[in-house]
């Protein structure tokens, strides 16, 4: 067993396993904080068209049949938000996971602001453009989901007009969920209206590594 807190290690790694397929926002989220952290887990493709969720040995591990799981050292978790929770405590309290106590609180009502708030906004105009066949593309309900994203959004937008990352100067694990959720409402096909901050903050994930290889891949 690793000791709790310690820096990460390359036996960390490879004690770490990541089911999910690499299309899925919520398996992005968990490989994208892997990335900033520096481990490399074993990657299972599953879900989707890889499939293997309904299988006797991954429902054990993950009841609800979904993607992502991770499997740290025989420890099972899955909800993509508490994985990374998980992984920003156990590898850089102090860093992505904030040591004091109203600053962490505070990265984490993001992490479920974006679960809760966010995701389900964007969620409807991310399905109608992408995954909606064109014979029942509802303009009218696509237009009226946009705008309501649109206004969650510029919550987020306030919220960095005066600080550079979500969760104050420094990058930590309240952006990797709505950073995921943000690549993609930029990479539709849609009018997005002018949020400075929002945009400021996002182009700055964009000069990341590990946003750029594990969350700025073609939406399917
Ligand atoms: N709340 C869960 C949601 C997980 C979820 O909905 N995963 C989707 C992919 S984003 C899934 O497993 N879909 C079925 C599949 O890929 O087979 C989480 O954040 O991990």
């Amino acid at each position: 067993m690793l000791p709790a807190q310690t820096p990460h290690t390359l036996m960390a790694s490879e004690l770490m396993k990541v089911w999910g397929r690499r299309n899925s926002i919520n398996v992005q989220k968990v490989l994208w904080c892997c990335r900033e952290l520096g481990l490399s887990p074993q990657h299972i493709f599953v879900g989707g068209e890889f499939g293997g969720t309904q299988e006797p040995d991954y429902v054990a591990m993950n009841p609800n049949r979904l993607v992502p799981t991770l499997e740290d050292d025989g420890f099972v978790l899955w909800e993509s938000n508490v994985i990374v929770r998980y992984l920003a405590q156990k590898f850089k309290v102090g860093g992505l996971c904030p040591q004091d106590i109203r600053s962490r609180f505070d990265c984490e009502r993001w992490m479920d602001w974006q679960a809760t708030t966010l995701w389900p906004a964007l969620r409807p105009v991310f399905i109608g453009i992408i995954r909606t066949p064109k014979e029942e593309f509802n303009s009218r309900t696509q237009k009226e989901d946009e705008a309501k994203c649109a206004a969650v959004l510029s919550l987020l937008d306030e919220r960095l007009s005066n600080r550079p990352f979500v969760g104050g100067d420094d990058f930590s694990m309240a952006d990797i969920p709505v950073g995921a959720s943000v690549y993609r409402w930029y990479a539709l096909d849609i009018t997005h209206p002018h949020l400075p901050s929002l945009r400021r903050w996002y182009d700055a994930l964009t000069e990341r590594p590990a946003f750029q290889s594990e969350v700025m891949l073609p939406l399917s």
